[in-house]
């Protein structure tokens, strides 16, 4: 497939060198810089408004720049804007992007991969001359993962107007408040200022963000693009099992309050739950026994859920079963529990219109069109909040690990991404 790809894509874009190799090394430079403890140990950890998160924004400026963006900017919650310019004044914007910023030990192409396709697609065009009929405004998102704070899609809920005010207070865990982390990167960490980043929908035709699959399908189908139909919704929380820290040694096991041993029992809960449940997944991705000891019984323990369903009466369904079972389980143990919702996204259907756009893209390549739903939460369910959005999976490498250093793209796959959206630059320019 790749073969006739490049056989017709060369007599349709011109021979260009492998715009694959661009990408994928620049995805390289970026990933040196990454926080202290991962930084030792060769990870790459990026969250919000650290300084290696700083460090990256800057290297993006530089890159829209070079690719030649005719305005880039840096904006009050970091984000990296960059504006190519129409053939004629006042006329619509297309918006496009994805985020920059990561989980802990991550790979370097969740978010990052739409960015930079995005930069080598302006290169090209401005190596061509060619201007298109609508300006095109990328935006290099600076929080969606919501690692630092639990404010996950925060710089995307800012461009649709729906920043929470409160996210300002949310403290992290050394205690720094939101606000005063903004001011600390030079940002005025005003709510006026995050206000003002509001785009006006009648300016914008839609939202197209292109971003790695992060699962097997694609590796599994042999394809190397694929059409999304819809993004998961998801429910997150944080909570804290409450029992009795009490001697390991001398407390009889029929009268011990283990917070612990409730959680073990809440992490089965949640996986049968899903189980259950075809098409939902359930998750505790943190888990930890705060100032615990090795011989001390455990009194408290802190978790995380991460429950997500193709439909929202789905996710609300598995969501009310854990919660329920975590209810009988602190019953039955004579233990108490705090549960804190942070997210609740509802699930995203991507716009007939645009999934089109993407399928004629992929079909200019001569590759199939496969089309998947995303089980992943991306920037475009909350853009689609205010715009049309749809989205273009990339596949990635080894079965599509993802959240994992494993997490891998081919050249072919990359250079194949940046012609799919010069594809669909291209067709919606003739529209
Ligand atoms: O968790 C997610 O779905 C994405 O990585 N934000
Ligand atoms: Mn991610
Ligand atoms: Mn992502
Ligand atoms: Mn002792």
């Amino acid at each position: 497939i790749h073969r006739i790809a490049e056989i017709r894509l060369n007599d349709r874009f011109g021979a260009e060198p492998r715009l694959g190799n661009a990408v994928l090394d620049a995805a390289d430079r970026l990933a040196r810089h990454s926080e202290p403890p991962f930084a030792e140990q060769g990870q790459l950890c990026v969250t919000y408004l650290t300084l290696p998160h700083q460090a990256v924004a800057q290297d993006l400026a530089l890159a829209m720049r070079e690719a030649g963006f005719d305005e880039v900017a840096i904006d009050a919650l970091g984000n990296v804007v960059g504006l190519l310019h129409a053939s004629r004044p006042d006329a619509p914007r297309l918006l496009t992007g994805s985020h920059y910023d990561t989980v802990r030990n991550a790979g370097r192409h969740d978010g990052r991969l739409g960015v930079l396709a995005t930069i080598e697609a302006v290169r090209q065009l401005r190596q061509e001359g060619r201007r298109l009929p609508f300006a095109l405004e990328l935006v290099a998102f600076s929080e969606e993962e919501g690692q630092r704070y639990a404010a996950t899609f925060l710089s995307s809920s800012a461009l649709v107007g729906r920043f929470d005010p409160a996210w300002l207070d949310q403290r992290d865990a050394d205690g720094i408040r939101l606000q005063d982390a903004l001011r600390a990167a030079g940002h005025p960490g005003t709510l006026g200022s995050i206000e003002a980043l509001r785009r006006d929908p009648a300016r914008y035709l839609g939202y197209v963000e292109l971003h790695i699959e992060q699962g097997p399908v694609l590796c599994e189908l042999d394809l190397p693009l694929g059409v999304v139909t819809s993004i998961n919704g998801s429910r997150r929380y944080t909570g804290e099992i409450l029992g009795l820290a009490s001697h390991a040694g001398t407390t009889p096991m029929d009268r011990r309050r283990d917070a612990a041993a409730a959680a073990a029992e809440l992490v089965l809960a949640v996986e049968r739950e899903a189980l259950a449940r075809p098409g939902t997944v359930g998750t505790v991705g943190l888990l930890e026994v705060p100032g615990g000891s090795i011989n001390v019984v455990p009194g408290r323990c802190r978790f995380s859920l991460d429950l997500r369903a193709g439909d929202d009466a789905a996710r609300d369904a598995l969501d009310g079963a854990v919660r329920a079972a975590l209810a009988s389980i602190c019953d039955r143990r004579g233990l108490q529990h705090t549960l804190t919702p942070t997210v609740v996204a509802s699930a995203a259907p991507c716009a007939p219109a645009w999934q089109a756009r993407w399928a004629s893209a992929v079909e200019a390549l001569g590759l199939p069109v496969h089309r998947l739903p995303s089980g992943a939460g991306h920037d475009a369910m909350k853009i689609h909040e205010a715009l049309p959005q749809a989205m273009l999976f990339v596949r990635g490498g080894n079965l599509g690990i993802s959240h994992n250093p494993l997490e891998t793209v081919s050249n072919d796959d990359a250079d194949l991404a940046v012609r799919a959206l010069r594809a669909l630059l291209d067709g919606l320019s003739h529209e």
